[in-house]
């Protein structure tokens, strides 16, 4: 089958697991006899140093003219202090936001195999599989005002959380979807007992629970669902969540697996173009060194497969590589304690596609 990926590593370490993902996809196409078209587009950081603009018009186009979007990360130091609108990030949002990509699904599974790289105790690591459905267009990333105002002395500042209700319908309407391919239950995570958007989400949640009647609900408060991720991980199945308790909980739920490098990520729109990156950022301190985890984005490339070109059987095959691999023993530097030997970026990759 003939699919075309627009390739958008972006800065620091995403350059390197994008390049980790591709490896992985051309071992696809030979094996299957699949022919994947990789175009590579600039976005955040190394797009402002080549046109001075995170999110260039010819990566917007790339984008729509292909059939799925593959992200490394983008951010880092190089570019903190730059303006709002010159700042990676801004590239990031504004490519989700333009491309309506409104559902972040964010799947956290333990591997045995890892079970010592976790913090967590082994009785708590049992049974883990839990889906994070994460808002992606909304919330206080996108509202406005945002922005610093009074005097001198006196600043003040202002970021705006703001939703319409058919954000939320359709964000927890695909939660209760997922919950029911999966034939698990939704958590639903809001801060009800403050904040009126939480209080409109909770009814969305009861709305939506109506519909889908066999798929039990509950809500727990975000202080509590950060506590529960810890002390009963293997309780949750989908986690449905605003933008960003969403981001702050997931990549919580990462370190339960072991390593943030880990987590892959899907996000979906309602026009069926998706994009797929990995959960971790840039990561500068390690940016350059060969020393990345690229597990999260090889298996965010498994999820594109999956979802964007029905491939499920060579979906399974990433998946099951990176089973074996890591019940080898081999690790990346994230995952190996202090003193034991690791492999490199590219050696990892290597040992996968093998
Ligand atoms: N691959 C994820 C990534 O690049 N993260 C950096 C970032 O800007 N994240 C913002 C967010 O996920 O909300």
């Amino acid at each position: 089958m003939k699919k075309k990926i627009a390739m958008l590593p972006g800065d620091g370490i995403g350059v390197e697991v994008a390049e980790a993902a591709a490896i992985v996809l051309k071992a696809i196409e030979q094996q299957f006899g699949h022919a994947f078209e990789m175009e590579i587009g600039l976005i955040g950081g190394s797009a402002i140093d080549d046109s001075g603009n995170p999110l260039p018009e010819e990566t917007l186009k790339l984008c729509r003219e292909s059939d799925a979007i593959f992200l490394g990360a983008v951010g880092g130091p190089k570019w903190d202090s730059n303006p709002v609108g010159l700042r990676p990030e801004t590239g990031l949002l504004g490519l989700r936001k333009t491309l309506n990509l409104f559902a972040n699904i964010r799947p956290v599974k333990t591997y045995s195999s890892l079970a010592a790289c976790s913090p967590l105790k082994h009785e708590v690591l049992q049974n883990v599989d839990m889906v994070i459905v994460r808002e992606l267009t909304g919330g206080l990333y996108f509202g406005k005002p945002s922005e610093r105002g009074g005097r001198p002395g006196e600043e003040d500042v202002v970021d705006t959380l703001y939703y319409k209700r058919s954000d939320m319908q359709r964000l927890i309407k695909a939660a209760f979807d997922l919950a029911s391919v999966r034939g698990g239950h939704v958590t639903s995570v809001d801060k009800a007992n403050v904040l009126e958007s939480s209080r409109m989400w909770r009814e969305v949640a009861e709305e939506t629970a109506d519909i889908f009647k066999d798929i039990p609900l509950n809500h727990m408060l975000v202080d509590h669902a950060a506590m529960r991720i810890i002390s009963s991980p293997s309780s949750f199945d989908v986690l449905v969540t605003e933008n960003m308790f969403g981001d702050i909980l997931s990549d919580e739920a990462a370190m339960v697996t072991g390593s943030l490098g880990m987590l892959p990520s899907a996000s979906f729109s309602e026009q069926g173009l998706h994009m797929y990156e990995p959960v971790h950022g840039s990561a500068p301190d390690i940016a350059g060194e060969n020393l990345a985890n690229p597990i999260g984005a090889i298996l965010s490339a498994a999820m594109m497969l999956r979802h964007s070109f029905s491939m499920e059987e060579e979906a399974a095959a990433i998946e099951n590589a990176v089973e074996q691999v890591l019940k080898s023993g081999v690790r990346t530097r994230d995952l190996a304690g202090g003193g034991e030997t690791y492999l490199t970026t590219s050696e990892m990759t290597k040992e996968i596609v093998n």
